[in-house]
């Protein structure tokens, strides 16, 4: 349990870090002075528009009159009040001019409360010109927040995610077997993972190596993301097949996959700690030589200077990796996809009435999606106090926070993140303050967008009534047919187990989410 814990804590720190390395900035001003360019005179200015304004949702609470509170009030001329947003304050009342959600089923429920001001996608198209030429490529994403043909909110996207699956080889595995080419094929694939646990790939004379080895008591899934994208499926996810939704759990092509899996372990070829192996437990078989290939996070693994590949040149000098594709089956290839959601910006219902006001707010989130310098300023802090680029002297690429503000909690003192939007940023800003070695090689190796969920992850009425119960239920029928416990046909017995017990109403709900929000 506890490696269970752990893991998912480095996937959301993975996540988070991603997320940061996606807003990362810089100022093109100079830094030293932190004074805000208001390209306004004092004589021009006139009273500051009051903005009642809702902190990051993942805040703690609110910090009043921080460094970044009174720089946006100086640069913006406007008078902020810092909100936490709660359930229970928005049903009082309390519903601040700007605000952001987390998933489109919080903006639908607080629409239904008539607390919201609906958005028109004219003004996000004239305000935030180059914001819009974006998020128009994700037109799905406005799906989500639309009722009655009205836009409830401005979605945020998520591009370009380190965090990807695809495939690491042992290459000098590979050599050593005779496989030339590195696998691309599902077929190809097996016919590695076979000679890697047959053919003494580590040359010791001894049997004592593996294909592969799974997660498959991951929090949310099964593990074996790219095998299961072989065949078209990812247990869990909500799929669409011919305008139904259906879940990955349970379809035919998921039961094709199992038995595949099943064979391979019948014969040895995967090992046996599949169940309990997590991606720091897999990632160690790889340097010690019992396995011969692992899914990795594309940041992790894919450019010579990555973290797993520098570990491996530590630890095991003489092996030589390959970072591949993920291999290509009957139903194409694929992995685990978290898909472009990110959060939603809300504006309050009394906005519509203030149209100085509203025009304010778009002013600053237009700077907050293409101005350096209040994006730096509010995701970031002060560059050389706070935070710095990766690389020393560098003008662009990644960053990285300085010692003494490497603490989420150290830096919202401060206000950085609190009056952040994250991800409104524009592609061409994101595309500048992150690896273009790394970003290129995302766009290589990724599956997705293939696949993701149909329902982009939203959370279901029911969710945490069934959801987990039935995510459990999953992982111990797969583990069972894939170590030969019980045979393949159990999987039917799986199946209607898993409708008997919220899943076959879970899966009304997602049709119905579908219908309401989603369908193309
Ligand atoms: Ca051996």
């Amino acid at each position: 349990m506890s490696k269970r814990i752990k893991f998912v804590s480095a996937i959301l720190l993975t996540v988070s870090l991603a997320a940061s390395l996606l807003t990362g900035c810089t100022s093109k001003s100079d830094t030293s002075n932190p004074s805000p360019n208001t390209g306004k005179t004092q004589e021009t200015k006139s009273k500051p528009i009051e903005i009642s304004w809702g902190i990051h949702f993942a805040a703690e609470g609110v910090v009043n009159d921080s460094e970044v509170q009174k720089w946006l009030e100086q640069k913006f001329n406007v008078k902020i009040k810092p909100v936490k947003v709660t359930d229970a304050s928005i049903a009082s009342g309390e519903v601040p001019d700007i605000f952001m959600l987390g998933d489109p089923a919080n903006v639908i429920a607080y629409q239904n409360q008539g607390v919201l001001m609906s958005i028109d996608q004219n003004m996000l198209k004239e305000k935030m010109p180059e914001y819009y030429t974006d998020i128009e490529k994700k037109k799905e994403l406005f799906q989500t927040v639309t009722v009655n043909n009205e836009l409830w909110a401005i979605p945020m996207f998520i591009d370009l995610k380190p965090y990807d699956l695809a495939t690491l080889w042992r290459k000098d595995w590979l050599d050593k077997v005779g496989i030339n080419k590195v696998p691309e094929t599902l077929d190809e694939y097996e016919k590695a993972i076979y000679a890697f646990a047959q053919k003494d790939p580590d040359g010791n004379g001894v049997k004592d190596t593996y294909g592969l080895t799974g997660t498959a008591t991951s929090t949310w899934s099964s593990g074996f993301y790219s095998i299961f994208g072989a065949f078209g499926v990812e247990p869990t996810m909500w799929m669409e097949r011919d305008g139904q939704i259906v879940n990955g759990s349970i379809m035919p092509e998921t039961k094709e996959a199992l038995a595949k899996l099943r064979q391979w372990y019948a014969d040895g070829v995967i090992d046996p700690e599949f169940i309990t192996d997590t991606q720091d437990s897999y990632r160690k078989k790889l340097y010690n030589n019992r396995i011969g290939v692992i899914e990795e996070q594309i940041a992790k693994g894919a450019l010579p200077e990555s973290p797993v590949i520098a570990e491996m040149k530590s630890l095991n000098p003489d092996a030589e990796l390959a970072f591949s594709k993920n291999p290509k089956g009957p139903g194409g290839d694929g992995s685990w996809d978290w898909g472009i959601k990110s959060n939603f910006i809300v504006i309050g219902n009394k906005v519509k009435d203030q149209p100085e006001k509203l025009a304010k707010l778009f002013e600053i989130l237009q700077a907050q999606s293409n101005d350096e310098e209040t994006i730096n300023m509010t995701s970031l802090g002060v560059k050389g106090t706070q935070w710095d680029f990766v690389e020393s002297g560098a003008t662009s690429g990644a960053t990285k926070f300085l010692p003494g503000f490497e603490k989420q909690e150290q830096r919202d003192q401060l206000g950085i993140r609190l009056f952040s939007f994250g991800n409104i940023t524009t592609q061409a800003y994101r595309d500048k303050y992150s690896d273009p070695k790394l970003n290129e090689a995302i766009k290589t190796y990724s599956s997705a967008p293939r696949w993701t969920d149909a329902l982009l992850f939203s959370v279901l009425p029911s969710d945490g009534k069934y959801k987990q119960d039935l995510t459990s239920l999953m992982q111990k029928y797969f583990a069972q047919i894939i170590s030969g416990e019980i045979p393949l046909s159990d999987f039917d017995k799986f199946v209607t187990e898993w409708k008997a017990k919220g899943g076959e109403e879970l899966t009304k709900e997602a049709n119905e989410m579908y219908q309401a929000q989603f369908k193309k």
